[in-house]
């Protein structure tokens, strides 16, 4: 399957890589999300052996949520926003397959969500940043969000950087564990990624997700009974009159960084 902002294909041993690919920086709208999410049903059906998940830019893997889709927003789209973008966590957290991603570049909020969704991470060395930086612009870490966090790192490293929006350099986040290897470059990460699903060859498939579900349960069965709250409070702080002006100077900020 090859949609318009996302590319799939599967090697000869059955592995699926999946490619971001909206120009410039991979940033999350309502299409993209939900390109996505369908993408992951596809490659569930299509019993793909593992997933690996990597962006086609060169310096960018993904810059998380569409910025513009927040400021000023229409509210029904605002809500087919944060709603596809639950259903991407979920649906990438509780994947059955066996999930691994190659972030070859900067990996803010939304970015660095899908990366922690997987179960290994690798990062191409260079001048790049991955973490949680939400409430830097604006927006509250979201439960089921700091849960997957903190399954990964520290509870104590996780509200350090969260609570102030503070973003890893490749080495912070080797140390911390927020990635687990570093790469030379894509191939290599993408190699790396594909080495580790091959460890699944002689694990059962049921075996393998029925424990990492129970790993990850803690905080996928408080989200399905929060998602309509989890919502509302999205879309209340959004709107709230200085979280947009906040927004429009960043989107002013990321426009002057050009001029
Ligand atoms: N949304 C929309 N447009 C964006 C975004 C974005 N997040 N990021 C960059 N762009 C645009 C820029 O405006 C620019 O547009 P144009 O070409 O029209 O001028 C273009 O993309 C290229 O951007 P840069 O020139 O900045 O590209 P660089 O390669 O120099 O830098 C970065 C790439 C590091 C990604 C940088 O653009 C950046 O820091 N962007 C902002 C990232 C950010 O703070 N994202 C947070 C989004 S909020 C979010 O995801 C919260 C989700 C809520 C939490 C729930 C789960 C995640």
């Amino acid at each position: 399957t090859t949609g318009q902002l996302t590319d799939l294909t599967v090697d000869n041993e059955g592995i699926a890589t999946l490619t971001l690919q909206r120009a410039p920086v991979n940033s999350l709208n309502v299409e993209l999300l939900q390109e996505l999410t369908t993408v992951l049903g596809q490659v569930e059906k299509d019993k793909a052996k593992g997933l690996v998940l990597t962006s086609a830019s060169p310096s960018v893997f993904s810059a998380g949520l569409d910025i513009t889709e927040m400021y000023n927003p229409n509210v029904e789209r605002l809500t087919a926003l944060w709603t596809s973008l639950q259903d991407l966590w979920a649906t990438l957290y509780s994947a059955p397959y066996p999930t691994a991603v190659a972030i070859n570049g900067h990996a803010p909020a939304g970015g660095c969500m899908m990366a922690l969704c997987c179960e290994y991470r690798t990062m191409v060395s260079g001048r790049y940043t991955i973490g949680l930086n939400e409430t830097a612009v604006g927006i509250p870490v979201p439960e089921w969000l700091i849960g997957t966090m903190c399954k990964v790192i520290s509870q104590r490293e996780a509200e350090v950087a969260l609570n102030a929006g503070l973003m890893f350099t490749v080495e912070e986040a080797l140390k911390v564990g927020l990635i687990d290897e570093t790469a030379t470059d894509k191939a290599d990460a993408i190699e790396k990624s594909k080495k580790f699903i091959k460890r699944f060859d002689k694990i059962s498939p049921i075996a393998h997700s029925l424990t990492k579900q129970r790993f990850r349960s803690d905080v996928l069965q408080p989200f399905a009974k929060n998602r309509e709250a989890d919502l509302n409070q999205f879309k209340y702080v959004v709107l709230q009159p200085e979280v947009q002006e906040l927004l429009g100077q960043i989107i002013q900020k990321l426009k002057q960084k050009k001029a």
